[in-house]
């Protein structure tokens, strides 16, 4: 028999991952209308979803130039009211306070947060290019001295321990482990810090992920926990649920109002709809206690 001996002292291990490097690459290569149509508006760059009932009569606009540019407002408006229900979840923060975005994108929910509470903000981004081009964003805004970006990672900030206030992720989850992520956050709050997160998660009651769920982890390159992966990981990560919201029947209007404007679709809009009405795929709110 012979014995392998894994000398693991001499394989280099690099600082970042090739699946890292790929989703880098992704985001360094982004430019969905869909995502800076929607922000050119207010100069609020979101890479999420949106909630809430939709104004469909802006489908109705006879003038196609001014009918595009309804839809695209409206979107923009689910996806800001959003980013407002996360924001709303952060706890009671003063300027003074200091809170951190976990995969931070072009930088939207960090200028709300900032907006909202006159918090200092840090956020963090594995793409070198919406780094930039969120603090471009934010000089321009002269809010530069509260809030930043960071070309990091998520798991590994490099930031002080309990120096948060509260943190979040909106829609990031996805692309890491919930274990070195809820680490992460749980090293960064203080203790009685805020912790939330909105993701989509594939439903336990379903079974396994279903073809709608694959096909979203292929499009965007990520991979999609079950809805039990968040409570085991935030349970032994010092992170203990206070509310859980089902936001699933509330994204649908977006899905729906999305999937008409010919200008902003990408292609996933029918697979997102199927995936939340065959019951596969939820979209959940978590408010989580740093304890
Ligand atoms: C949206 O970003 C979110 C993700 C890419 C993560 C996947 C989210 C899930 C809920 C599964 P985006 O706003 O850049 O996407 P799009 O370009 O489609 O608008
Ligand atoms: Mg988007």
């Amino acid at each position: 028999m012979t014995t392998v001996h894994a000398d693991t002292a001499r394989i280099p291990v690099p600082t970042q991952s090739t699946y890292q490097t790929r989703v880098a690459d992704y985001w360094n290569a982004e430019e969905n209308p869909v995502n800076l149509e929607l922000g050119k508006i207010d100069d609020l760059y979101h890479h999420h979803y949106g909630i809430g009932d939709a104004d469909r009569t802006v489908l109705d606009e006879p003038d196609p130039g001014r009918r595009r540019e309804r839809l695209t407002g409206e979107l923009h408006r689910l996806e800001e009211a959003q980013a407002q229900l996360l924001a709303s979840h952060l706890g009671q923060l003063s300027p003074a306070d200091r809170v951190f975005d976990a995969g931070c994108g072009r930088g939207g929910g960090s200028v709300v947060a900032n907006l909202r509470y006159g918090c200092h903000a840090d956020g963090v981004t594995i793409s070198a290019k919406q780094a930039d081009f969120a603090n471009q964003q934010a000089r321009k805004r002269g809010i530069d001295d509260k809030v930043s970006y960071h070309h990091r990672n998520m798991l590994d900030t490099g930031f002080t321990s309990g120096a948060y206030a509260a943190s979040w992720n909106n829609e990031s989850t996805m692309y890491v482990e919930l274990d070195l992520l809820f680490a992460e956050h749980a090293r960064l709050l203080r203790r009685g810090g805020r912790y939330v997160t909105i993701t989509g998660c594939y439903n336990d009651t379903y079974g396994r992920a279903s073809r709608e769920v694959s096909l979203i982890n292929a499009h965007y390159i990520c991979d999609i926990h079950p809805r039990s992966a968040y409570f085991r990981a935030m349970a032994r990560n010092r992170l203990v649920p206070t509310h859980v919201q089902d936001l699933t029947q509330a994204a649908l209007p977006y899905w729906e109002l999305r999937k008409e404007a010919d200008h902003l679709v990408t292609g996933i809009e029918d697979t997102f709809l199927t995936a939340y009405r065959n019951g596969s795929f939820q979209y959940l709110l978590i408010v989580a206690d740093r304890v």
